[in-house]
Formats: C-alpha cells, structure tokens, sequence
C-alpha cells in the first residue's frame, strides 16, 4: 500500500510538473505545493530532482532516503515512507546530512603529510598519490617476495555493498595481512551460531505483536531509533517492556520496568530465571522434545548448580524481582528478548547470550511471531559481492592473507614478522579513535613505512597517515544497502557530483590499478576502469530478486523493497546446528574450548587500585568517529562527559561539571563530571566518541581484553570493551 502511495506520488508530480508546465509556471511542482503560491505567481526557475539514497552506516536502522537536490545542490533529506521501518523519519545525524556533505572540515584533495602528526599537509595531485602509493606496494612486494607486508584495516564507516570493493583492491595485488574481526557482536554470534547454527531473527516490525519484551543490553532510543516506534507500539497494545542495563538509559526510561543489574552477570539473570521456570513447570516441555539437543543436562545443570538467591547475589537484582520476571516472561506469550551487543562486549559476554538463548528456547519462544531471542541477521546479504572479488594475480608469493585480529590491531601490527607489516591502508575506519589502546595503535602507525587512509574528515585517524585521499559521501556515489536487523532493500542512487576532487572507494581502486599497471605489468589485477552504476548492477543475482520480488535492480529506483518471506526466524525449526535442533549442548562450542552448555562464566571483577568499571557505550549524536565532529552536532553538545554515581562523587569528593581524571595502567583521560543517578554505583560511564578539536578519547584507557567468543564466526574474539576497570580522581 505505502509503496504504491509512493509511487502514486511521484506520478502524480510528474504528471502535475507538466500541468504546471503548460500553464506557464517556471518551477517544478514542488515550488507549487510547497510555497503555496499559485503557479502565476511563482518565478524561480529552479532544476529539483528527488532521489532514492540509503544510510550506509554500521547501524540497525540502515535508513531508507528520499533526497531532494536544488541545482545540483543537496537540499533536503527525509526518511523514505515506503519502507515501513524507517517511515518517513530520520534520526538526527541522518537529518545533518545536507551539512555534513558541504561540512568545511571536507577533505577536499588529496594530500602529502610532511611528518606523521605534524600537520604539515601539502596538496599534490591523485596522480602524484597513485604513483607514491604504487611505487610502495612495487618496492615492498620485491623487497620481502609478497605483498604480505601490506595491511588493510577497513571496517564499519560505510557497509554500502559496493564499499567492499576495497578489500577486492588489496585482494587485486596479492597477498596482504588483513585486521580480521569485528568490534560489534561477535561473542553473541558464536553463541548464536553454537545454539540455534547462525544469527536469525524476527523482522523487527513484528515487535508489535510481542506481549512481553526485553531489551536486554541494548539501547534503541540511541542506536536504532526507528525500532522503537514498534516498541511503543507493542506497550500501546499492552506488552510489558523490561529494560536491563546498568545504565538507565533513554530505552530504560521508556520501559515499565527497569532492572539495573551488575554488569556482565547477565547469565547469572538468565539461569537464575531458568531454574525458576524449571521448578514450577513453566517450560514448554513439547517444544523441547521435538526441537532441542541437550534440554536434560541443562535442566540437571540448572538443579545442581544455580539457585535464584545465588542469581540475586550475583546480579543485585532481588530475589522477589528475578522471580516475578521469570514468571511473567514465562507465561505471557509470546514473549521477545533483544539481545543487545553492548551486554557482550564481556569476557562472558558470549556465554551470558547462550544463557538468554536457553530462556527462550525452554520457554517455546522461538519460531514465532512475536517472540524470539533477537540479535541480528544476514538473511538479505546474498549478494554476488561482485566488487569484492578479485583474483589474485599470478605469484603472488605467500600462502594466501594473513589476518591480524581487528580488536587487538596496534598490538598484532607491531608483532606481526616475516614478514613485518611495513605499509597500512586504511578505509571506512577509524583505528585513531575507536580502538583499544589508542597508544599502541600510534605506535603501530608511527612504525610504518607508509600509512595511505582514504577518509572524507582530518579526524586522528588522518592525522596519523601520510597520504590521505579524499572521498566521496553516499550522496555524491551510487550503491546499493541492506540491514543487519530489519529486512529492507534499497539502492544508493548518485545524487549529486563528487565534491571537490573526491573519488569513490571504487574509483580509487580502478585508478590506482591502472597506475600499478603502469608500473608493472600484471602487477593488479582489479579493472582499471568501469562504470559505478554498472557495478552496482553486478552485485544482484536471482536470489536476491526471489527474495525480494523484483526482476531487476533497476526496479529500486521506484524505491525499496522487503524480503517478501523468512520474516519470523526459525519459523520452520529447521535450525542450521550440526543436530539440525536447537543446541542447549553443543559439542561445537565444546570443541572450540568453550563449556557445551550454557553455564555461568565468572564476569571480571574490579581491583583496590582500580575499583570502577567504566562503560563506554554508543552515543545518540554519532556513530562512532562520525558526526558529532559536525558543527551542527556541536552546537547542540560539545562536550563530553564522565557519568558518576552521587554516592560516588561524594565519596571522591566531586561536584558536578567538576574536573575529574580517570586513569589506569595504559592512560587516562581528562572530563568533567556529570553526577546522576542513571549510572550504578559501581560503574562510570563514557560514551566512545570523537569530538573535533577536543583532546578526549576514551579508548586511551581501555584495554584489549578479548571477549570469549566471536573467533568461530568472525576470525578474531570479539572485545571486552565493558571490562575496563578505572580509578578516578578530581584534579
Ligand atoms: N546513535 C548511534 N547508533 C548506533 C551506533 C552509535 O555509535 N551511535 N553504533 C552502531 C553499532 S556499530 C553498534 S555495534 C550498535 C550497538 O548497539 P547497542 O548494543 O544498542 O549499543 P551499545 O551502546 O553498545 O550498548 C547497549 C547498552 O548495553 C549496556 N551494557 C553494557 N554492559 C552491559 C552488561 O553487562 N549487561 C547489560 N544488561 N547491559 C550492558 C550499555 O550500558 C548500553 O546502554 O549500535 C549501532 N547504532
Ligand atoms: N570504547 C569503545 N570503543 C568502541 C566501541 C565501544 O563500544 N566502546 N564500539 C566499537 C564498535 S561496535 C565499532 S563498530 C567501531 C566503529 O569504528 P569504525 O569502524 O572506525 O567506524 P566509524 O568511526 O563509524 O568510521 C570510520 C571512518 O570511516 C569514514 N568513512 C565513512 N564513509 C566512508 C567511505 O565511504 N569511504 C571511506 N574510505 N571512509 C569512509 C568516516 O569518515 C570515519 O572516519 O568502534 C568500536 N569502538
Ligand atoms: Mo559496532
């Protein structure tokens, strides 16, 4: 229906252009509709096109746009109201979009930086930078027999599929040491993967239909905004919402019922629940007959080991709570868990996700439409990643890449011998910012030969590099985006020319393999030229079109597209397990080190030195190192902050807006305090961010602890961003 209102509109646009047309009126119709002026009246002569974009960003939400361009010039974003996820709406770094596209901090050439860090840029041409960066990779690739000293980092700054062209590229000139992994999710992906064989989950519009919900270590109201219109949706009509974080957050304070739990005791929580439901019955013992593997050991496990008063222990939710949560979520069906990525980033993150698996398996939650236990998906990433794969060209020398764990990248990068990695590329990433031990990821940089990082803002990253490349931003390139949680297709269209001397990812690609070329014959074997369009049209197939149901891409034009089935995951319970079943035990995760079932890992505990566990989740005005360097976030805040208890700042001796040094053994970071009691008092909070111009970053002080799992899925552990213990103090 919305799809065909859409499309209603635009004919109805075009048709009424030419009405406005005949009768005389310079503009288009959207001056008519707009200004409220009759067409006599109107003057301007204004060319206005409207285009369908997406938010390549690493986010939930995965955004459907509608963009409007004025000569040229980007005008206007709104959400798409076809998808019926984004409706209509934006969230506010997607509303500053026609800001950050004409932002002054633009990297608007490319540029030579003389010294690492000393900001002496130098403009020079891409040809100058195709032949510096070329002649590198040829003086690297014959000095140690392989291009094995060359290392792409690129991770979540665009998940536009064409943007995997850049690992095509470096596949193009051999073999290369690649940074493996993921900081997002992967505990809970090996865990999912060991219970039910891989990620899957409901469509999140189905949230409507839940009658009880969870929001177990996730924060929507920041990280997936257009979520939680179904959550509000699904309260209108009755479903209680229970938030557990140790934070109360914006989600929290949506929810009818907020525990603030010990953080990363979520297990304790979830088999203390368990053991609840096992001792009055409250199991759907059928649905475990017919779908599980291993139920009975579970439930042995849960009586011999696990006790209610022990899981109130543990987390510091009363025993009457936990009980009455285990009753409620339990018998009011269907119920749905959101397991959130924050609640893994634990050295038991992973195990803690396998016991709020059991919850909803035991309690005959999956399957089914408004129930679940959500985490994310890849059921609509069956492109042919057309862009991604190269082929090696011949000798390339080596035994295939090497891969460097994501997580732990300045340290594997130091470490990393025969051969040393001797020159970084990095794109769609911000190890400056975002990484652990920010500085022995300046070490890493500070050791190379030469660090090539393709970026559209001078961010540290940049900072530390010695070539940069400018790029374009999703307006100014065309691609094609799907969700990792909701069930939307949409095609990136080009909305407007690349700014200043930008160049896709891509583009930079085929250029510089023509220079490579140049140089050498053979050297690179990725295209040397093409059309972006065309290469978006190469990554479908007919999967894709089945699922979907379109015949072509071209159709996408009209607007996006939903997955037209598998909308509620493991409808059929046919789970992708070696048993085929839903896996209470897993010889898998047995093999992998892990325990075989879901049982309680001890969480990391604090020390006399450093007695506080400082959490440093996502905040609302960016994602990551984008966005809250814009003025127009800036304007709104500028500031980061340091979230402490009242008993805390007492005890310390803090005011609020107070100086307060936080510190450990790797570094320290200067903020004021905030005092509120939306943290517990054992935890202090700092949102990960990069502030243009300001001296912070929180991942100074955190350490590169691996989560527990993420390996099987993913190639690296996942990371313990949570465990990271702290001593304050007011200067
Ligand atoms: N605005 C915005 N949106 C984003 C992002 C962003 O940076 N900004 N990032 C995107 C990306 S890349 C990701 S991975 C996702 C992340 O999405 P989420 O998982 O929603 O976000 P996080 O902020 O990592 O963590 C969510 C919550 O987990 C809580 N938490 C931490 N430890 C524990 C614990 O031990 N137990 C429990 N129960 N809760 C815990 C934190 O306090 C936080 O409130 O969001 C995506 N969306
Ligand atoms: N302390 C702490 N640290 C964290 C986290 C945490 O919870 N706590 N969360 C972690 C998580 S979950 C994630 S996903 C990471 C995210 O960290 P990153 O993967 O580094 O992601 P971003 O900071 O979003 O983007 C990196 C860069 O990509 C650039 N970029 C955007 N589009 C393009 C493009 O088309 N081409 C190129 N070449 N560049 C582009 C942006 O300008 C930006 O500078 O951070 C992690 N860091
Ligand atoms: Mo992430």
């Amino acid at each position: 229906m919305k799809q065909q209102g859409l499309l209603t509109r635009r004919s109805f646009i075009k048709s009424a252009t030419a009405t406005a047309a005949a009768v005389g009126f310079g503009g288009t119709i959207f001056d008519f509709i707009f200004s409220g002026l009759s067409p006599i009246g109107a003057t301007a002569s204004i060319d206005r096109k409207v285009f369908n974009n997406a938010c390549p960003r690493n986010c939930y939400d995965t955004c459907s746009i509608i963009s409007t361009v004025e000569d040229g010039v980007l005008k206007k974003v709104e959400g798409n109201p076809t998808s019926t996820y984004t409706r209509g709406r934006l969230c506010a770094k997607g509303y500053s979009y026609t800001r950050s596209v004409y932002s002054p901090d633009r990297i608007k050439y490319p540029m030579r930086q003389m010294g690492r860090g000393s900001g002496n840029w130098q403009r020079i041409s891409w040809d100058e930078a195709y032949s510096e960066i070329a002649k590198t990779i040829l003086r690297i690739k014959k000095e140690y027999g392989s291009t094995l000293p060359i290392c792409l980092n690129k991770y979540s700054g665009n998940f536009d599929i064409m943007h995997y062209g850049i690992e095509g590229m470096l596949t193009s000139i051999g073999n290369t040491t690649r940074a493996t992994g993921t900081p997002c999710w992967p505990a809970g992906i090996d865990a999912q993967t060991f219970d039910f064989g891989t990620i899957y989950s409901n469509d999140p519009e189905d949230i409507v239909n839940s009658k009880y919900m969870i929001i177990w270590g996730a924060n929507p109201a920041w990280c997936s905004l257009h979520s939680m219109f179904f959550i509000k949706e699904a309260q209108n009509r009755g479903c209680k919402i229970v938030v557990i974080d140790p934070l109360l957050s914006q989600t929290a304070s949506k929810a009818d019922l907020y525990l603030q739990i010990k953080a990363s005791t979520d297990g304790a929580l979830a088999l203390g629940m368990a053991r609840y439901i096992l001792d009055n019955s409250l199991y759907d013992g059928d649905w475990l007959a017919k779908n599980s593997k291993g139920a009975e050991e579970f439930f042995s496990y849960l009586k011999n080991d696990i006790t209610v008063e022990w899981a109130a222990q543990k987390t510091g939710i009363p025993q009457y709570v936990i009980e009455r949560l285990a009753r409620e979520y339990a018998t009011t069906k269907p119920a749905n868990i959101w397991i959130g990525y924050g609640m893994q980033r634990h050295t038991n993150g992973g195990q803690n996700v396998r016991a709020i698996d059991a919850l909803a398996a035991m309690t005959g939650n999956i399957g089914k439409s408004g129930g679940g236990a959500q985490y994310a998906h890849l059921q609509t990433w069956g492109f042919d990643y057309h862009a991604m794969s190269q082929k090696k060209p011949e000798n390339s020398g080596g035994n295939g890449d090497r891969s460097i764990n994501i997580n732990n990248f300045g340290a594997e990068v130091l470490s990393a011998k025969e051969p040393p990695i001797k020159m970084l590329w990095i794109a769609c990433r911000g190890p400056m910012t975002q990484d652990p031990e920010t500085s022995v990821v300046k070490k890493a940089f500070e050791a190379m030969d030469l660090v090539v990082t393709a970026d559209m803002y001078m961010n540290p990253t940049v900072e530390m590099s010695d070539i940069v490349l400018p790029v374009t931003t999703t307006f100014e390139t065309p691609g094609v985006n799907v969700s990792y949680w909701h069930y939307w297709l949409s095609l990136n269209e080009q909305a407007i020319k690349p700014m200043y001397e930008s160049k896709n990812d891509v583009t930079i690609a085929m250029e510089l393999s023509a220079k490579l070329n140049e140089l050498e014959k053979g050297s690179c074997t990725f295209p040397t030229s093409g059309d972006l369009q065309e290469w978006v049209g190469k990554e479908f197939n007919d999967g894709i079109y089945k699922q979907f149901g379109i015949n072509n891409w071209s159709e996408l034009k009209k607007g996006p597209v939903k997955a037209k089935s598998g909308l509620i995951a493991w409808q059929d319970s046919k789970f992708k397990t070696p048993s085929g079943k839903y896996e209470f035990w897993s010889e898998e995760a047995k093999k992998l080190g892990h325990f075989p079932l879901p049982v309680y890992v001890e969480e990391m505990q604090p020390t006399d030195k450093y007695p506080l566990r400082c959490i440093s989740s996502h905040w609302k005005l960016n994602i990551h190192s984008q966005f809250q360097n814009l003025d127009w976030m800036a304007s709104i805040n500028n500031e980061p902050c340091l979230e402490l208890h009242p008993s805390v700042a007492t005890a310390y001796g803090i005011k609020d807006k107070d100086s307060v040094k936080m510190y450990n053994e790797i570094g320290y970071i200067i903020l004021p305090a905030k005092v509120t009691e939306t943290v517990s008092p054992d935890v202090v909070a700092v949102y990960e961010a990069w502030y243009k111009g300001k001296k912070f970053n929180v991942n100074y002080t955190v350490k590169a602890i691996p989560a527990d799992m993420g390996k099987k899925a993913t190639g690296s552990p996942g990371i313990a961003f949570h465990d990271n213990f702290v001593a304050i103090q007011k200067v």
